[in-house]
């Protein structure tokens, strides 16, 4: 419980690394569509920043008079000087990335400004806040001219209260994006992804009472299948209530008292159907206090690990996943809707997998709600990827935070199983101290999910035999371990995976986290011609005949469901800034090798569990 409203919100802070100072952490909201609430989605004004001239003066100090952007000045005579106009400057829409939004930003990395007018009515003795689903990476909010605070991180939400700043009409919330990548980030400056930057997930007027319910969580004890473990945690003057924690379909209710910080724990049985990706079951949740009430739809599953074994309701299961990236699956850019999410996650499911991997980041809330609806186990990723500041205890923080602002917003969803603190990070002393500390990060703020990251493992030729051992130091530390390989794609040859043998050091479940090769769909020649759709299902063929030799494996989520853009992707008419390793292409037509894996996940279902 003690970080699940921690999130990194920083009041004060300057416009540079230097002078940015963490530490005041704001409440941050969950289950933002169950409350009363006001969409700002749609035409926002914009202003591109490229200098930043609507923050800094020529002498680089932060612009406090009437030039400052956030001020939204109009000139008061002919002979005023101002030089921004937000209402003439273009519109882009919220939520969404800049960069597929208009020609001119699709590389584009700095700040750009949006404004937004509106009215509001506030209802007596209730305390309204501007919730943002996230925007990439940093993010400036101001209104009606004052500063409400910042928020560092491209994937998480954020929320601020205006309950004492909002006027009946004429309103202006004013947000500064900046998404310049910084080596002390996380991510840092190195990625295989886009940039997308921008507001590029909902904006939201939430009105809750004086005293409400801020957040709660209702799950499984670890390891049980019949008790519920959680928490109710009220926000507000009048914190000491009672409070009720109701399950309709079973008749379950128990009553809490709150103590003087709003907080109360519960614990009790019940006898429930399991969810499962066979049977999704979600039950409806209401919990009522004195003065509020939030309902949920939250199912029950237990996830555990004994010795190589994935537990899924105390059942060994085979995970059969797809890495997933979030980008629209009909359309160029960010995903965020609903309708996204049932696009995406249906080709998972028509794939026959019953897990996803959403990599590298956390994508959107309405991504893991569909997973809960349709059936799909998750792993949630935060971007600690390849290469960060290991030493930086700045860049730990960030990564903590983030962390910590995704495991608040889903911990009550059923289909998170699993947290993923890495991908791909070079051993050494400071990244395995960074690393652990993230690992027992996600394990003491919620011990009822699994946590891994997706290691490297080392290689060595003997007898013939290509020989390859998980032997991470990081590993002992993790319940499920993730591995990437690139055999017969950026490491020896496709034949190669006929003749190679997998050992781990540890008696762990293993999750193959990466595997593949790129092919332009509709792109043909022979399985040795590199970019053709037959040398990629030819990979995967091979690929999937070595991972049934592996005795400790326990899933996969090869790389990946959709061609996504990355900038470092040039090569000409084959890549053209697309990673091209998706199943599916960018335009949603299934390439060869989606029916190989098809193939395999069909026999696979038929001979293992759920
Ligand atoms: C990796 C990375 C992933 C890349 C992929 C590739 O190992 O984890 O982010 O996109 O390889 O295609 O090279």
């Amino acid at each position: 419980m003690k970080n699940s409203w921690r999130c990194l919100v920083l009041l004060l802070g300057g416009l540079s690394a230097a002078t940015r100072s963490a530490g005041q952490f704001a409440p941050l909201i969950t289950n933002i569509d169950a409350r009363t609430s006001t969409s700002l989605n749609g035409p926002w004004q914009v202003i591109v920043d490229p200098y930043d001239v609507g923050a800094i003066d020529y002498r680089a100090q932060p612009l406090k008079g009437n030039g400052a952007f956030y001020k939204n000045y109009k000139p008061k005579s002919k002979s005023d000087l101002v030089e921004y106009d937000f209402d003439t400057s273009g519109q882009l829409n919220v939520p969404g990335d800049w960069n597929t939004q208009r020609d001119s930003l699709l590389f584009y990395e700095g700040s750009l400004w949006y404004k937004r007018s509106f009215n509001y009515t506030k209802a007596p003795q209730k305390r309204v806040f501007v919730h943002f689903g996230a925007a990439n990476y940093r993010a400036y909010v101001y209104l009606n001219g004052e500063k409400l605070g910042e928020h560092i991180g491209g994937f998480t939400p954020f929320d601020f209260e205006i309950t004492d700043r909002l006027r009946a009409e004429g309103n202006f919330l004013v947000v500064r994006v900046n998404n310049t990548r910084g080596k002390d980030e996380v991510p840092t400056v190195n990625t295989d992804w886009w940039n997308y930057g921008g507001i590029t997930r909902p904006v939201t007027l939430v009105e809750v009472p004086e005293t409400f319910i801020q957040d709660y969580k209702v799950q499984l004890r670890k390891g049980s299948t019949n008790q519920i473990d959680g928490w109710v945690q009220l926000n507000g003057p009048q914190r000491q209530q009672t409070v009720s924690v109701r399950i309709p379909e079973t008749g379950l209710s128990k009553t809490l008292q709150t103590d003087p910080e709003g907080h109360a724990a519960f614990s009790f049985e019940a006898n429930l159907t399991l969810w499962s990706p066979g049977n999704p079951k979600l039950y409806t949740v209401e919990i009522v206090s004195e003065t509020d009430k939030v309902t949920d739809q939250i199912g029950f599953r237990s996830i555990s690990v004994r010795g190589t074994d994935i537990l899924l309701n105390g059942r060994p299961i085979f995970l059969r996943g797809i890495s997933v990236h979030e980008e629209a699956p009909t359309r160029p850019g960010r995903a965020w809707s609903e309708d996204d999410a049932r696009v995406l996650l249906g080709w998972a499911k028509e794939l026959g997998c019953n897990f996803v991997r959403l990599a590298h980041y956390p994508h959107n809330e309405a991504m893991i709600r569909m997973a809960d609806r349709m059936g799909v186990l998750v792993w949630e990723e935060v971007p600690v990827y390849w290469t960060i500041q290991w030493e930086n205890p700045e860049t730990l923080r960030n990564a903590e935070n983030q962390l910590n602002q995704l495991i608040t917003r889903d911990h009550n969803r059923a289909a998170l199983i699993i947290y993923s603190v890495a991908n791909e990070t070079p051993i050494g002393d400071a990244r395995n101290r960074f690393l652990r500390q993230l690992i027992e990060e996600a394990h003491s703020s919620d011990p009822t999910r699994l946590v891994s990251a997706a290691l490297q493992a080392v290689e060595k030729e003997s007898g013939g035999r290509l020989l390859i051992q998980i032997n991470d130091p990081i590993a002992d530390a993790l319940d499920v371990m993730g591995n990437n390989e690139y055999i017969g794609w950026y490491s020896h040859s496709i034949a190669d995976l006929d003749r190679t043998d997998w050992t781990s050091k540890y008696d762990k479940p293993l999750i193959m986290s990466e595997f593949g090769g790129d092919a332009l769909f509709g792109y043909h020649g022979d399985a040795q011609a590199r970019f053709t759709e037959e040398y990629q299902a030819s990979l995967y063929g091979h690929q999937l005949a070595m991972l049934k030799r592996i005795p400790f494996l326990r899933g996969m989520t090869p790389w990946i469901l959709k061609d996504f853009r990355s900038p470092r992707r040039t090569l000409p008419k084959i890549e053209d800034y697309f990673n091209r390793k998706g199943l599916v292409s960018d335009r949603g037509e299934k390439k060869k090798a989606f029916f190989v894996l098809q193939e395999f996940y069909g026999e696979k279902e038929k001979s293992t569990t759920p």
